[in-house]
């Protein structure tokens, strides 16, 4: 009798530790949607890449994919897929947001997303994979962002900090193609809305959801 209660206990208490370990390896999904594993989408940010002869440098988002830095105007995504994101952010300082609203993270499985501050993995300064700090944030400081991955049809906003790694996971319910952008004015000219900002695989292009 003892042991029957005893086995039962183990049993019920090894389930529950099984179902709270397959949350975490396997992130909670929600149940209406189906998915076919999870693909990640790694973007890099670099500074200072030459754009014209007037408007001199700007920044530029890359898609890192197969170990090269690809052009980021067009960007391809699995739709009813759990994406995880990465976005390594070289980009060492903060540019004015377009609207108070995108400091806000928006569209991301939580609301939240991770940022790994000072961790621009740099193979001239091995310390800077060293975070200062990891904060799981629903909005940063709008004074201290570099760059915003937007895509607005998508209502996905995931904002940027200088000399950042950041993580994030979200789902595409609907395939199509939609506009992706930058909302920190980066770019050239009075406003920084030139340039970079108004360029196709700068600080704008498109996502193809498939
Ligand atoms: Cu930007």
């Amino acid at each position: 009798m003892t042991y029957s209660i005893l086995i039962v206990i183990i049993l019920v208490g090894g389930a529950s530790v099984g179902l709270l370990a397959g949350n975490v390896i396997g992130h909670t999904q929600p149940a209406s949607t189906t998915t076919e594993g999870v693909y990640s989408l790694e973007l890099i940010v670099q500074h200072g890449i030459y754009f014209n002869a007037s408007v001199g440098n700007q920044p530029a988002f890359y898609v890192l994919q197969n170990g090269t830095l690809e052009n980021s105007s067009m960007i391809y995504i699995p739709s009813n897929t759990l994406i995880d994101l990465t976005v390594v952010c070289y980009d060492n300082g903060p540019s004015p947001l377009e609207n108070a609203r995108y400091a806000n993270v928006t569209g991301t499985v939580g609301g939240y997303e991770y940022v790994f501050n000072s961790t621009s993995p740099n193979g001239m300064n091995a310390s800077k994979v060293v975070p200062t700090y990891f904060q799981k944030a629903t909005a940063l400081n709008a004074s201290n962002i570099a760059h915003t991955f937007t895509i607005p049809q998508l209502n996905l906003n995931i904002p940027l900090e200088p000399i950042s790694t950041t993580f994030a996971q979200f789902y595409a319910n609907q395939t199509g193609s939609f506009l992706w952008q930058c909302f920190a004015e980066c770019g050239s000219g009075p406003l920084g809305q030139n340039g970079a900002m108004e360029t196709p695989g700068w600080m704008m292009g498109t996502v193809v959801v498939y």
